[in-house]
């Protein structure tokens, strides 16, 4: 499919807690810079903090990565799951919340909003996940979460203290 004429900035949240997070998050955060029509403008740190969910599985390190893209969302979206797929992410035994080699999240296209089968937006959950919105501020502070509000706002009712800052 063509791509379309206008740039887009959109939002990933990358999150890894097996086999070596942080070799994990650098080479999808390097898969997502050779996506087609689509440029890394900005990465956060890495953070490495324990796991929401089910608590008997290993810290995780999330990070939060903004792009410009010509792609549509689910184009995107099709983007993240292959490069899951190339990086060993296996859905074999995959537990909703378990363990993960890497998970990628389209956190925010735009000022999209959607809901449909495979692909909502804004991720849902967004709003509460400290791992998610604390790197997302190093990068976007300023940002509007569609039907959640500013970046920074947000932040505020969020307890962020077992977040590790790892580089
Ligand atoms: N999907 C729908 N909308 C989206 C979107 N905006 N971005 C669909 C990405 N995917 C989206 O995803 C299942 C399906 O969601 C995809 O096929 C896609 O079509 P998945 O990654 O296979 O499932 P999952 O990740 O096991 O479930 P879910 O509900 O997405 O879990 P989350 O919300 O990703 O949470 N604790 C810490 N500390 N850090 C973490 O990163 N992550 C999780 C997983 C749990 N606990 C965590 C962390
Ligand atoms: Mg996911």
């Amino acid at each position: 499919m063509g791509a379309a004429t206008i740039w887009v900035p959109a939002y990933i949240g990358l999150g890894s807690n097996l086999d070596d997070p942080v070799r994990q998050l650098g080479a999808a955060l390097q898969a997502i810079g050779g996506i087609r029509a689509t440029r890394l403008v900005a990465r956060s740190g890495l953070f490495r903090n324990p796991p929401l969910g089910l608590a008997d599985q290993p810290h995780f390190v999330n990070a939060v990565a903004g792009v410009v893209t010509r792609l549509e969302p689910r184009e995107l979206l099709g983007a993240l799951l292959g490069i899951e797929t190339a990086h060993g992410r296996r859905r074999d035994h995959a537990v909703r919340w378990g363990p993960r080699e890497i998970d990628l999240d389209l956190l925010v296209y735009g000022q999209v909003r959607l809901e449909e089968v495979g692909l909502t937006l804004p991720h849902p959950g967004i709003a509460e996940r400290n791992f998610v919105l604390f790197p997302l501020h190093e990068i976007a502070p300023e940002l509007v979460i569609p039907g959640h509000g500013r970046v920074g706002e947000l932040l505020e009712s969020l307890d962020c203290s077992a977040l590790e800052r790892l580089g």
